[in-house]
């Protein structure tokens, strides 16, 4: 299988991530991307080839422009006002109150934040157009008849939405990628969601639509991240009612539990008999993440890519969260490595 990597990635290296009250060195950090690129090549996997640049058009197509405009220019608006750190939201349009954009950015970057643990340091635009580019490459990719491509992005995308960053997201790099699989030929895509945390983004782009299925497997949001999110009662609405599925799990739930949602969501895709599948890949389900509440093996990560590639389905895997650098690449490539097997 080929990978798609861009260097760009290292232009996102933020010093700070708001965690229990504290501000540390954020989880979703450059070394990730290193390691599974390091894993990748020992591993022979395949080629490993750059990205080619694409426009904002097939950004455009799933996020706002205001939302844009706002990630184009927030570093700068931020070094504007004179402020010493990283951008981080502090204030939000909470309930009873107006969802309007103000002008100063202090009220910007809550208008435009579902989280605050996630600041906006420079080079992060930079390096989320890069990421982009990574998986629009592999969607091409995937068009030009190729079964299988792992999008090595870095900044992750499956919780920005159609207006909101958060979760160490910017750009849904694998909701782009469905989008221009969409707009260039195929008539429904399926998107699933491996990652630990619900794709909050993902589910609020597709949800009103039938051309996109979108399944999730995730930590109930009673107990994780995003938490106002991703219940199993969130079937999608209007023409898309039954084209959401989630599959939320409690804490310490193992592989033999989870396998069976899997099993249950790869059913699902199947009866929707897409031209594409994109995959969320986030290995945060380790059971050694160290913010995560999972319990699959990297053994279970091969089991998992063999279960996605029985589909038989051209697919594109888009690297979305895993937090334990030290087994993320082994993680990573157990799964790819499966669904080439
Ligand atoms: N106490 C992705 O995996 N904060 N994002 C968790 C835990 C945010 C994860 C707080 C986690 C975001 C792409
Ligand atoms: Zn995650």
């Amino acid at each position: 299988m080929r990978t798609i990597y861009s260097e760009q990635h290292r232009l996102r290296d933020a010093r700070t991530e708001l965690y229990g009250g504290e501000l540390v060195q954020p989880f979703e950090k450059p070394s990730r991307a290193e390691t599974v690129l390091r894993v990748v090549r020992e591993s022979g996997l395949g080629e490993i080839s750059p990205p080619e640049a694409f426009s904002l058009e097939p950004v455009l197509a799933v996020h706002d422009a205001d939302y844009i405009a706002f990630l184009e220019t927030a570093w700068q608006e931020w070094q504007d006002a004179g402020y010493a750190g990283e951008v981080i939201a502090s204030v939000w349009p909470a309930r009873r109150m107006q969802s309007r954009v103000p002008r100063f950015i202090d009220g910007k970057v809550g208008y435009y934040a579902m989280a605050a643990e996630t600041s906006i340091s420079e080079g992060t635009w930079a390096a989320a157009l890069a990421s982009k580019d990574v998986a629009l490459t592999g969607a091409k990719a995937l068009l030009d008849g190729e079964r299988g491509v792992f999008s090595l992005c870095r900044p992750p995308g499956h919780h920005a939405a159609l207006d909101m960053y958060g979760g160490y997201c910017f750009l849904n790099n694998a909701a782009i990628a469905a989008q221009y699989l969409r707009d260039h030929g195929a008539e429904r895509v399926a998107i699933l969601d491996i990652d630990f945390h619900h794709g909050n983004g993902t589910q609020d782009i597709f949800y009103a639509r039938d051309d996109v299925l979108f399944c999730s497997l995730h930590g109930d949001p009673e107990d994780a991240f995003p938490h106002f999110l991703g219940y199993a009662d969130e079937t999608g609405s209007g023409l898309g009612t039954g084209y959401n599925r989630n599959y939320p799990m409690p804490p310490g739930t193992p592989f033999a539990q989870w396998r069976e949602a899997l099993a249950d969501a790869l059913a699902r895709v199947g009866e929707f008999s897409p031209q594409y599948l994109v995959v969320s890949l986030g290995v945060d389900a380790f059971e050694n993440d160290p913010i995560s509440f999972f319990k699959l093996t990297s053994p279970d990560f091969l089991t998992t890519g063999q279960m996605i590639g029985a589909l038989d389905i051209p697919t594109l895997f888009v690297m979305e969260g895993g937090y334990d650098v030290d087994e993320v690449g082994v993680n990573v490539v157990n799964v790819l490595k499966g669904f080439d097997a």
